[in-house]
Order: C-alpha cells, then structure tokens, then sequence
C-alpha cells in the first residue's frame, strides 16, 4: 500500500481567488492554467496499519499545520476505497514552499495521485478531481499537463487538458525575488477579500468573459491576445487583493520592478507577458525562443534571488522509484 507520484506546480492566466463554498472549498469562479515542467513535488504515500493517525513530512519537517487539509484527503481516499489505515506521506520540493509557486497545487496533486496508487483506486477516477480540490483549489490543474481548465459546474467543479504541453510550447521564467513564506495564506486571503473588498464583487462578475475569451485565444494559439488578457486579469485580482482590508501587498519593490522589465521587453517586441499570485514571484511566460533573453534580463533585476525557468509540464504521473526519503515510517514516528 505504498505509490510515489511526481506533480508540477502550476500557474493560472486566468486567476482563481474565492470561494463559493468554503466547506468543500469550491471556487467562486473557473480558471486556466499551464503546468509548469521546471518545478516539481515528489510524494511517497504509505499507507500503515501501525499508524495512529496521518503524518505529513514535507522537506524533512513535519506539518502539523497542515493536519486539517491532509486528513480531510486521506478520508476522502480512505472512503472511496474502503479502506481504514492512516497514512505517512513524505513530500519533497525543489522550489520555495508557501511562496507563491503553487506549492499546495503540486503537493495535494501528487499526494493524491500517489494516494489513490496506494489503495488500488484507478488514475481515471474523476473523483479523485474533487479530492485533490479539498487540499488545494487549484490542485485539481496539476493533475493535467499543458493548459489546463478548471470550471465551475452547477453542483461542483470539471478539470480538463484544453492544450498538450507540445500542442503550443512555451517557455516559463520565474523570478524569485523571496524564499519566505508568505504573510497570509491564499485561504485567508481570499475570504478577507471577499468579505471587505469593494472590488470583489466585479471580479466575480467580469470573470467569465475573460475565461471565454482566454479559451478561445489558447485554441488559437495567438500569444499577443493572450498577453494582453493574461496581465489584464491577473492586474484585476491584484487590485482586489489590493483593496481588501487589511490590504494584502504580496507584491514586493523587486515584483514590480520585475514586473516593468517584462512590460518594457514587450513593447521592444520580445514575445513575453507577466503573471503574479499570492507572492512575491513573478512568472514570465514566453515563447520559447525568448527563454533566455527573458532568464538574461529578469536575473539582472537588483533584488532577484535566482531563476527558474522550464517548459510547460505534464500531469500528476507515478515514478517507480520513491525520492530519496529517509525510511517514511521510521521518519514519521521520530516526528510525532
Ligand atoms: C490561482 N491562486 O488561480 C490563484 C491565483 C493564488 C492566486 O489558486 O484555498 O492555494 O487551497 O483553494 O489553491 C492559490 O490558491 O488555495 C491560488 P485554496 P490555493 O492560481
């Protein structure tokens, strides 16, 4: 009863930020998103008679914080198999956790892909969708590659591939401009907008064109459209953001500046645009042959920690061999 999986972040051209339910974290609107091949999570999931309750070691560290989420997911795995064990689940990132890389995306992605493995459940299972919604909103995306749709439907949510990885490649450079984890969780975040910001409510209601629009756009690959819609609707949540009281600034001098340098590039015709979430990071997506004009000059940015940069990626996916963890369950009961 042991599966280890391998998932990528992901980031969204067309933002998530809001819940129309918080009890089994549905969104209050769709997004769209590309995986991101540069970065990655790698999970081994255990699943241990001996095991009192679920145990979450993430880079070495265990999560006591995260209980909560990583039993509500169990559970949900648990019950669709008919099975009753607690797990360990050892999980490791090569990229600043809590930051705004969407490292819960890629996490509950992989847990439950590795999960499911674990308890004989089929990859196909499309409730493995809402589960791995209940650890993260936007996890549901990291289970597919390339573009990737998560939209609302009238009692829940739908996840879909709208474009493979290599149907319209492009290049991702992100900035790293802080390696802390952020102030106020995305969670949080959300629900404080929600309820204080006088900007909310237009965001929710001018969201579905721009997920229309962007559907259409990425259909016909046209990277200028794009860019333009992209910024727009990740500048609209910043503003929400912004507006929410107390106000959330996850954007830092170094964001901005960053921020100017990937504007100032596309006006000079370098096929580049912006993104920002949760965080200070700033994710510039590219064509390809842009990549390293686009690496050479953000890594110049006074303030910039390192780059990432990478691909577009694949979905949640098995790896024969578990990561290089300690022993899981001796590890898990040292951590208790
Ligand atoms: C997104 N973000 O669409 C947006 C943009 C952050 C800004 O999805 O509460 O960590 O677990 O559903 O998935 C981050 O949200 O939050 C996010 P929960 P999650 O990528």
């Amino acid at each position: 009863m042991r599966a280890s999986a391998i998932a990528h972040p992901n980031i969204a051209l067309i933002k998530y930020w809001g819940k129309r339910e918080t009890a089994t974290n549905l969104p209050a609107v769709g997004s769209l998103s590309v995986t991101l091949g540069g970065l990655k999570t790698e999970t081994t999931v255990e699943f241990d008679p001996d095991l009192s309750e679920d145990i979450l070691i993430l880079n070495g560290q265990a999560q006591a914080a995260e209980q909560g989420r990583l039993a509500a997911c169990l559970d949900a795995l648990r019950e669709l198999a008919g099975e009753r064990c607690r797990a360990s689940v050892m999980s490791r990132n090569d990229f600043p956790t809590g930051a705004g890389l969407a490292s819960s995306a890629s996490g509950y992605a992989a847990l439950v892909r590795a999960g499911a493995a674990a308890l004989g459940i089929e990859a196909t299972e499309p409730r493995l969708l809402d589960i791995a919604r209940i650890g993260s909103g936007s996890a549901p995306r990291s289970m597919f590659g390339g573009f990737v749709l998560l939209q609302n439907t009238d009692d829940g949510t739908w996840c879909e591939q709208i474009l493979a990885p290599d149907d319209w490649p492009l290049g991702v450079v992100v900035a790293v401009t802080s390696e802390e984890a952020k102030h106020v969780t995305s969670r949080d975040g959300m629900e404080r907008s929600r309820l204080t910001s006088p900007y909310y409510d237009a965001w929710i209601t001018t969201h579905a064109a721009d997920l229309k629009q962007a559907l259409k756009i990425v259909r016909e690959c046209d990277f200028p459209a794009l860019a333009e819609l992209a910024e727009h609707n990740c500048l609209k949540m910043h503003s929400v953001m912004l507006t929410t009281r107390p106000a959330l600034m996850y954007w830092s001098p170094t964001t901005l500046a960053c921020m100017h340098r990937v504007a100032e590039m596309r006006r000079q015709g370098v096929p580049v645009f912006f993104t920002v979430d949760a965080g200070p990071q700033v994710k510039a997506i590219c064509l390809p042959e842009a990549t390293e004009e686009v690496a050479a000059a953000l890594q110049d940015i006074s303030g910039v920690i390192r780059i990432l940069a990478g691909g577009l990626g694949a979905g949640a996916r098995l790896i024969d061999q578990p990561p290089v963890h300690a022993s899981p369950i001796d590890k898990a009961r040292g951590a208790r």
